[in-house]
């Protein structure tokens, strides 16, 4: 908890570290109230170094004594201020000892060596490691570990740190001891140690080099029936890892442990993969197909990150990218295969773009604008934003749009013959890519170094006499804060061209065949490409497969949209075309919604809408998840992303007349949907299952947004009957949004059922703050049930966030009592553990946009929390960037 100002931190300023560590021992004494470490470094001049003195980072940790080569030194050998430690002057080989103390049990920040549930457990990225010790705590630093743990024996029989287990025995006092030591180089932050009571399933996974590893999936005890998921996507992870990238496990063991109190998904540490509860525990009764995609996706993302991320690491922060951008992408194709079909893949893809656009455009649009690798930051950690990880794993993707699949595993290679073990920039990986294909990647380095997104429009012609088609392409990027000019992106524009019959012709560009889709490599603000052989009108299909992160504006006619919706051949732009037809009448209808108090009795959807979206739904030959995605309408927040001046009422009546309509116009066909898309026999998470539960429960949700007795009657069915959560949340959703009497029953019901699962309370309460029956008052009130607490991050998402960030018609209430709610919390969030808080701060991030009578009471708000005295670095910074851009 600062005063002061906090300070910026420049990329340009980096300078390499005056000392390098060559081996680190940690000795831990762990206590709740006082535990004491000690560690020994071993520390030699680094001949790069630009400054002299050995630089110690250490944070809320008190300094018992301190050792330089044997010999104690006072207060006047070291100074120690705003967190750092330096020893001036120091021979160019050291050896440091160094004893501290710290208080886990006080440590709420959930951000180095804390308790959760009477358990130890450590977080270090970005900046946990100096909370334990001191130590330069910077990714360049890499050096090797031993760590030796004590505890009391019956209280923490489980002692576990990175690497491998050396040796464990018993001590005196009922306590016990346990060493480890990790193999490899590490830089801080990937250090990590858990003292426990917990369990494990544990299994013998043989590895494409014929090594035995030892996995180990940890947990609470009575949580070991919703462990196998983990496991078996550790082990494809593993498989798919070695397979797709010849990328092979390095240590002997590798686990995986749970806690339910972490800050964010989960954290790679070295052989010690520390995860947030929600990322590990499911068996059919208590999780639903989006958390069995979830726990595979974050195990897979972890566990890549022990090459992209551990094995190659950040210089500094600000390229965190380079291990998140790439690590995203790895897991992203991971469960594209996974599911192996190609519509399967589209769906994939669909997701990823629908999450671009509900966050990352909006975040590049807003006051925390940054590039993919930012230029300053006063808090790292508000830094990990869908910019770093989702942009950046398009910018990734990128690559393999341009050089095929082998030519960006060549790129691969060359970036792990180059790089292993070592600390790099994005820009090492960009040249690997371009050195293995060959190419000349200095353009594409703009990707990284300037915000906002690119805007593509393009224009066609068809000259019946020349039988070509001319297409040109246009590129734009809206000022961003501190970047009014940008300079043209290197994008990849990915076409097709669609004849009157829907199909796909033949492309010729330039002379060269390019069969049915080409990536056209638009470089310049304008540039025209010409297709030949072209005999009749075509419709471009353009941006394919979302060839680049950008906004595609215009160019299409309602017609074309309609034509591209029932034929594109590639789906990702099938689906676009159905949401470009659907956000045209979300904004149309917004407009009346607004226009005046009873213009939402007259609203209305056209025929030809409603007929294109019939077609789809019943078309058996499509994949039921592809259809559920089509049938989708945008969310409330992407349609407020197109509006200058944002009335989030009018959007809400809207959408949800349109959502009404087609659950009245498309009644029959629902139904029939909804019959035929049972999934009857026990329970699997596969893609194909869940695409058509996902497909049934939409039904269920349009035909309960307009809600009569045979659809409540239907939904309650599902409530009591269902033997899955997918099932159970989707209809108790549905009674909860249909505003009927029994939804407060069957809420009584769930909540008796589960209350002994903390991941299922937490969709009770976010269940109920994302409804838009639910108002300020009821979220008051379900804050003094006793099962809420702000101090459990999962808990506090669940009801505050939710309602901040996804109940926009009842947060953006006109009496400004929302943003009151939310100042109110920030700041009580502030005081416990700040990384949660400043997620939250950022509901705020849009506060411009909206009509004028709420913005001044969102300014007002902020004011209101920029003026704390006491707030974090992390709070300080968003409220700060929200007000002055
Ligand atoms: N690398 C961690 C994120 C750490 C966040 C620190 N505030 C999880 C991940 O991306 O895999
Ligand atoms: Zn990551």
């Amino acid at each position: 908890m600062r005063t002061d100002t906090p300070q910026t931190i420049f990329r340009k300023d980096y300078t390499p570290p005056s000392y390098l560590v060559d081996t680190v021992e940690l000795g831990f004494d762990l206590d709740p109230a006082r535990t004491i470490v000690a560690s020994r470094l071993t520390l030699r001049r680094n001949p790069a170094a630009t400054t002299r003195g050995i630089e110690l980072h250490g944070e809320d940790i008190e300094l018992v004594a301190l050792r330089l080569n044997g010999k104690l030194l006072g207060k006047r050998d070291y100074t120690l201020a705003n967190n750092l430690l330096t020893i001036r002057s120091a021979p160019d080989d050291v050896v440091l000892e160094i004893e501290t103390l710290c208080a886990p049990d006080k440590n709420t920040t959930l951000s180095g060596l804390y308790v959760s549930n009477g358990n130890f457990f450590t977080q270090c990225e970005a900046e946990g490691f100096r909370r334990i010790t001191f130590f330069p705590d910077r990714p360049d630093v890499m050096a090797k570990f031993t760590v030796m743990l004590r505890a009391d024996k019956a209280r923490y029989p489980v002692l576990l740190s990175n690497g491998n287990l050396l040796e464990e025995g018993d001590l005196d006092d009922g306590r016990h001891y346990a060493l480890w030591e990790d193999p490899f180089k590490k830089p801080s932050y990937l250090f990590a140690l858990v003292a426990a009571q917990l369990v494990c399933q544990e299994e013998t996974f043989r590895l494409a080099d014929g090594r035995d590893a030892l996995l180990q999936v940890w947990v609470e005890d009575g949580n070991l029936d919703k462990t196998d998921y983990a496991m078996q996507s550790l082990k494809h992870s593993i498989r798919w890892d070695e397979e797709k990238y010849g990328l092979e496990l390095d240590l002997d063991r590798f686990m995986i442990v749970a806690t339910s109190d972490f800050n964010m998904g989960a954290m790679e540490n070295k052989g010690l993969n520390i995860f947030n509860t929600k990322f590990v525990l499911a068996n059919p009764r208590v999780a639903t197909d989006i958390d069995f995609q979830g726990i595979e996706a974050v195990v897979a993302h972890e566990y890549f990150h022990n090459w992209t991320g551990n094995r190659v690491t950040c210089r500094d922060w600000f390229q965190l990218s380079l291990k998140e951008g790439l690590t995203v992408f790895r897991d992203q194709e991971f469960t594209a295969d996974m599911i192996g079909t190609a519509t399967g893949r589209a769906v994939t893809r669909i997701d990823q773009v629908r999450t671009l656009r509900q966050a990352q455009f909006p975040e590049d649009a807003g006051p925390m604008a940054h590039p993919v690798r930012p230029d300053s930051f006063v808090e790292i950690n508000n830094f990990y934003t869908v910019t770093v990880y989702e942009k950046g794993a398009e910018v990734v993707r990128m690559y393999q749009t341009l050089f095929g699949v082998d030519g960006f595993r060549k790129g691969m290679d060359l970036y792990f013959a180059r790089h292993d073990e070592q600390a790099v920039e994005c820009d090492d990986f960009r040249r690997a890519m371009a050195d293995a294909n060959n190419r000349e990647l200095g353009q594409f380095e703009r990707w990284y170094s300037q915000a906002g997104t690119p805007v593509l429009r393009f224009e066609g012609r068809w000259d019946e006499a020349a039988q070509t088609y001319t297409l040109t392409l246009f590129q734009s990027c809206p000022a961003t804060p501190g970047q009014p000019e940008k300079l043209p992106f290197h994008i990849p524009v990915a076409v097709g061209l669609l004849d009157a019959a829907g199909a796909d012709m033949a492309l010729v560009v330039d002379g060269q065949q390019r069969g049915t889709t080409a990536v056209l490599e638009l470089t310049e603000a304008e540039q025209t490409f010409v297709f030949t052989g072209v005999t009749g009108q075509p419709v471009a299909s353009v941006l394919r497969d979302f060839s680049a992160p950008v906004i595609l504006q215009g160019g299409y006619t309602d017609a074309d949209l309609l034509h591209l919706f029932s034929h594109d051949s590639d789906p990702v732009n099938r689906w676009e075309a159905g949401q470009r037809l659907a956000m045209e009448r979300l904004l149309k209808l917004t407009g009346e919604a607004g226009a005046n108090d009873d213009a939402a009795a007259s609203l209305n959807l056209d025929e030809t809408f409603i007929e294109a979206l019939r077609k789809i739904l019943v078309d058996e030959t499509l994949d039921p998840a592809f259809r559920e995605q089509c049938l989708t309408l945008p969310s409330e927040s992407m349609v407020a992303e197109q509006l200058e001046c944002v009335d989030p009422l009018a959007v809400h009546i809207a959408r949800q007349f349109v959502r009404a309509d087609l659950g009245t116009r498309l009644r029959n066909e629902l139904l029939a949907q909804y019959e035929a898309n049972a999934t009857p026999g026990p329970y699997s998470p596969d893609a194909a299952s869940a695409g058509k539960r996902a497909l049934k429960n939409l039904a269920l949700a349009y035909l309960n947004a307009a809600p009569d007795a045979a659809s409540v009657a239907l939904a309650q069915r599902q409530f009591d009957e269902a033997d899955n959560m997918t099932d159970r949340a989707a209809a108790l959703s549905a009674l909860v949004a249909a505003r009927v009497p029994q939804a407060a029953d069957a809420l009584a019901v769930f909540y008796d059922e589960f209350q002994n699962e903390a991941l299922v309370v937490d969709k009770w309460f976010a269940m109920q703050a994302l409804s838009p029956t639910t108002d300020l008052a009821a979220v008051r009130a379900l804050m003094t049930h006793p099962a809420f607490t702000l101090r459990n991050p999962n808990r506090a998402r669940s009801l505050v966030a939710m309602f901040c960030v996804n109940n926009p018609v009842q947060f953006h209430a006109p009496d400004g009592s929302g943003y009151a709610f939310w100042a109110e919390q920030v700041i009580a969030l502030d005081a416990l553990n700040p990384q949660v808080a400043s997620r939250l701060a950022r509901a705020m991030d849009r506060w411009r946009r909206y009509a004028p009578a709420l913005q001044w009471q969102m300014r007002e708000a902020l004011q209101k929390v920029a003026g704390q005295v006491k707030l974090s670095n992390d709070v300080r910074e968003i409220v700060g960037k929200a007000l002055a851009n």
